[in-house]
């Protein structure tokens, strides 16, 4: 033996790529068997170094220890390789069970306004939509509000800062503001509805909330009678509470419509026998409707003589109240997921 052989050993171990080892582990162990292993290659220069003469003894010693040095490194580096690589192999272990994305579902309210405007949209109305702030013109005064009507009143509108050199502002309380501007815009026949967020100052409780939705709707054409509204009132409360559910109309209000009236439907809970939905009446109302006041037509530039048309608007939380039997408003906009998880295969 002498030290140009060891050193040959030396720049093989170090030119072994661990990285190439097919089959890991045996790559590994015959690797180790052959330098380290009881009949390796070390271990047979360690018994023939006791051989070699003294003077030899300390030069070829080195380069030995040097080689069992390299030899031991090697398989440590080995190791740690094969770590590594196991971990990154576990992060893409393919036998795990798949792990199932929650799927997010339509909000209740969502659900029903795009019941509402399906209903409607099948009778020949489109959708109309318009700003959320709106000014004092498009809110209230086109649409027949004496100048001291409560809804004026910071009591029950939120306002916004006023503006230098702007007229008044606030949030929607209603969208008949979107119908204003559509009159205002375009000639008749009109047939829309306008479906939406209004705004009004109210403390939050189970049954009033400052946030709500309405969908509105307007017909104004030649020859629109209160015939048509009763007709498409019964239409529609019938493709949205059942082909058995029948209407009646009472006398109401409205500063945007003269006569005015309230619809209720037959109770869809006791069937109008009578029950604690009802309260004991048999009719739920769900809505308000009337015939466009001619002042509304003519402040949006419609002539009243020639045009007449009718108009209704309803809560759409009180519609889903009253068809998924939803008992607080607050759960509509608390984004719980038991309530939200309870609707997610309605549509
Ligand atoms: C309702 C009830 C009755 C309504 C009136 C108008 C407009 F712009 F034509 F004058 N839009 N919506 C109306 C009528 C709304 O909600 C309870």
């Amino acid at each position: 033996m002498n030290r140009a052989e060891i050193e040959a050993y030396i720049r093989e171990i170090q030119a072994t790529k661990i990285e190439e080892f097919k089959d890991r582990a045996a790559e590994a162990e015959l690797f180790r068997i052959k330098y380290l292993g009881k009949k390796g290659v070390i271990g047979s220069l360690f018994e023939q170094f006791k051989s070699i003469p003294p003077e030899q003894k300390k030069e070829v010693g080195q380069v030995l220890n040097q080689l069992k040095v390299a030899a031991q490194t090697k398989i440590e580096e080995f190791k740690a390789f094969v770590e590594e690589a196991e971990l990154a192999d576990n992060a893409h272990d393919l036998t795990l069970p798949a792990d199932f994305a929650q799927p997010g579902s339509r909000h209740v309210l969502s659900v029903v306004m795009n019941e509402i405007t399906d209903i409607f949209s099948r009778i020949g109305f489109t959708v109309a939509e318009s700003v959320e702030i709106e000014d004092d013109w498009h809110l209230f005064s086109a649409l027949n509000f004496p100048p001291d009507h409560p809804a004026r009143d910071m009591q029950d509108t939120f306002f916004v800062e006023k503006q230098e050199g702007m007229s008044e502002v606030a949030l929607r309380t209603h969208t008949s503001s979107v119908q204003v501007r559509v009159m205002e815009n375009n000639k008749p026949p009109i047939r829309i509805i306008a479906p939406g967020r209004v705004f009004r100052n109210e403390a939050i409780s189970a049954r009033a909330h400052c946030i709500f939705h309405q969908v509105e709707a307007l017909y104004v054409d030649k020859k629109v009678t209160f015939a048509d509204l009763k007709q498409t009132l019964l239409y529609f409360a019938k493709e949205m509470f059942g082909e058995q559910t029948q209407i009646r109309l009472r006398p109401s209000y409205f500063p945007f419509t003269e006569p005015s009236a309230e619809m209720d439907i037959s109770c869809n809970i006791c069937g109008g026998k009578g029950c604690n939905i009802c309260k004991g009446t048999g009719w739920l109302e769900i809505l308000g409707c009337g015939m466009v006041d001619p002042n509304v037509l003519e402040a949006c530039g419609i002539d009243s003589h020639e045009y007449t048309g009718f108009a209704l608007g309803m809560g759409v939380e009180r519609m889903a109240m009253l068809k998924y039997q939803v008992r607080d408003l607050r759960l509509y906009f608390e984004n719980d997921l038991r309530f939200l998880r309870q609707f997610d295969t309605i549509l």
